[in-house]
């Protein structure tokens, strides 16, 4: 039996639902190809030629798939990340290997300075890192992980050495990053909620004076073509906002540039029920943690909720009001088993409506209103479909009981997945590859919806299952 095939037997293996008989078989290979591939010894690197380090919400997605393949794997993959925590509770977007060349990826290493800049925010000294964040996917992903072998994970001690710290992680975004007073997270550069170049930055990073361009050298335009790329007038802003931070010994709070983002604090309440279930499983009750996401549901809809666009939207915390713009994020939040039910029901309805289309012109939920000025079916994040999303937006539909558009939504990600080569990400109406090819997130995320997953509890609301 070759080594595929054998990890296919592996009795964690959850009953193949893809059809036509074979393509599911072939599809499993393939993706597992690209993460073997992407596979450094001890993490994933999202792409060997563009994204050559390690990525914190890439890594959380691509352990839920890595699962399937082997659960050691998938613990080792958050384990890596959780080593470079800082000491004041944030998981680094970028974990750096350091034997990647310095100017294989900007910013790197020497731009970041974390052990020495972020010395009084607690950087770990032996490992390099930037010093922002992503969306907090990591519990979430830990207790789908334990849920892949539990003996595995119990026999290692797996989430009792995770807890503590995602716990930490959880405290650090709700206590150093509640910038707006109003019980939720913010982001202070886009980088850190995963979609850079969204439209909806636009109008707070128009307060921010790019740096020269001449201050700095752009890596992925070695890799990407630059019409898929933001501008080199966005870079500027980025390297401005991350400089400042940086210079300020990366403190919270006095940033130009906070930003409350849906999809970001979904993640983080999806992540506060998982945590729960954790503790729960060590014996402690998680009702406390149940409360806090509740509470936090209710800042979500209370903050970022737009009654007329039916959806929620961003927050501009410097600039004060909602971002009228209609990003992917705002749907995100349909992932919450505990949304209100009108809620849920308006999110479903302007997914299918003209704005994303879904399951009528669009084949992914695309990135970015299909109606707005800005839209462009190729360039990053302002209109192509992504792969995380869609897998977000195909469980939060599931979640709501939508089978059938989930179902839609799953075999549209099995089929582009594999006809576009994992590609990062691809047009949303034809399906064309974008982006980089054997993109990690887009193999393992494709792997997860592969598999049926009857025994899935985070999908219902009760603190107690
Ligand atoms: C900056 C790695 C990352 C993803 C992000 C995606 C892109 C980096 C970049 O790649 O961001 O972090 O250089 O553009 O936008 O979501 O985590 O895959």
């Amino acid at each position: 039996m070759d080594r595929i095939a054998a990890l296919a037997a592996r009795p964690t293996e959850r009953p193949v639902v893809y059809d036509p008989p074979g393509t599911a078989r072939s599809l499993h290979t393939a993706a597992a190809r690209v993460l073997e591939a992407n596979w450094t010894g001890a993490s994933t690197v999202p792409s060997r030629g563009l994204y050559p380090h390690q990525w914190s919400w890439d890594s959380a997605f691509i352990a839920i798939g890595l699962r399937h393949l082997s659960p050691l794997r998938a613990q080792t993959e958050l384990e890596t990340l959780l080593a470079a925590q800082w000491g004041d509770g944030r998981i680094p977007h970028i974990v750096f290997n350091p034997s990647v060349p310095l100017d294989a990826y900007f910013p790197s290493p020497d731009f970041w300075r974390s052990s020495t800049a972020g010395r009084a925010a607690g950087a770990p000294r032996t490992v390099q890192t930037s010093g922002i964040v992503q969306p907090p996917v990591h519990a979430l992903a830990a207790w789908l992980v334990h849920r892949a072998d539990p003996g595995l994970s119990r026999g290692r001690g797996f989430l009792a050495r995770v807890y503590p710290k995602l716990a930490a992680w959880h405290r650090y975004l709700l206590h150093r990053r509640d910038l707006g007073g109003g019980g939720l997270a913010s982001v202070v550069h886009p980088w850190e909620q995963g979609m850079d170049n969204s439209p909806c930055w636009d109008a707070p990073l128009a307060r921010v004076a790019p740096a020269p361009a001449r201050s700095f050298r752009r890596a992925d335009l070695d890799h990407g073509a630059p019409e898929d790329r933001p501008t080199d007038l966005d870079y500027g802003r980025y390297v401005r906002l991350a400089t400042d931070y940086r210079d300020g010994g990366y403190a919270d709070g006095t940033g130009a540039f906070a930003v409350e983002d849906p999809a970001f604090n979904a993640l983080l309440i999806a992540s506060e029920h998982a945590l729960a279930r954790i503790a729960r499983e060590l014996g402690a009750t998680g009702t406390a943690r149940h409360a806090r996401a509740e509470r936090l549901t209710g800042a979500l809809v209370e903050r970022l909720w737009d009654p007329e666009r039916e959806m929620f939207c961003c927050r501009d915390v410097r600039g004060g009001g909602l971002i009228p713009e209609r990003s992917v994020s705002g749907l995100v939040p349909l992932l919450l088993p505990t949304l209100p039910g009108r809620t849920a029901e308006a999110l479903m309805r302007t997914a299918r409506g003209p704005h994303f289309s879904l399951g009528d012109t669009t084949r992914l939920v695309p990135s970015y209103d299909l109606l707005g000025e800005a839209f462009d079916p190729h360039r990053y994040w302002r209109g192509p479909a992504w792969f995380n999303t869609a897998w977000l937006m195909e469980r939060g539909l599931r979640t709501h009981g939508a089978h059938h558009p989930a179902d839609a939504l799953r075999r549209s990600v099995l089929e582009l997945a594999a006809g576009s080569g994992f590609a990062e990400y691809v047009d949303p109406y034809t399906g064309e590859a974008c982006g980089t090819a054997d993109f990690s997130w887009t193999a393992a995320l494709a792997l997860d919806l592969l598999h049926d997953e009857p025994a899935d509890d985070t999908r219902t609301a009760s603190p107690t299952a």
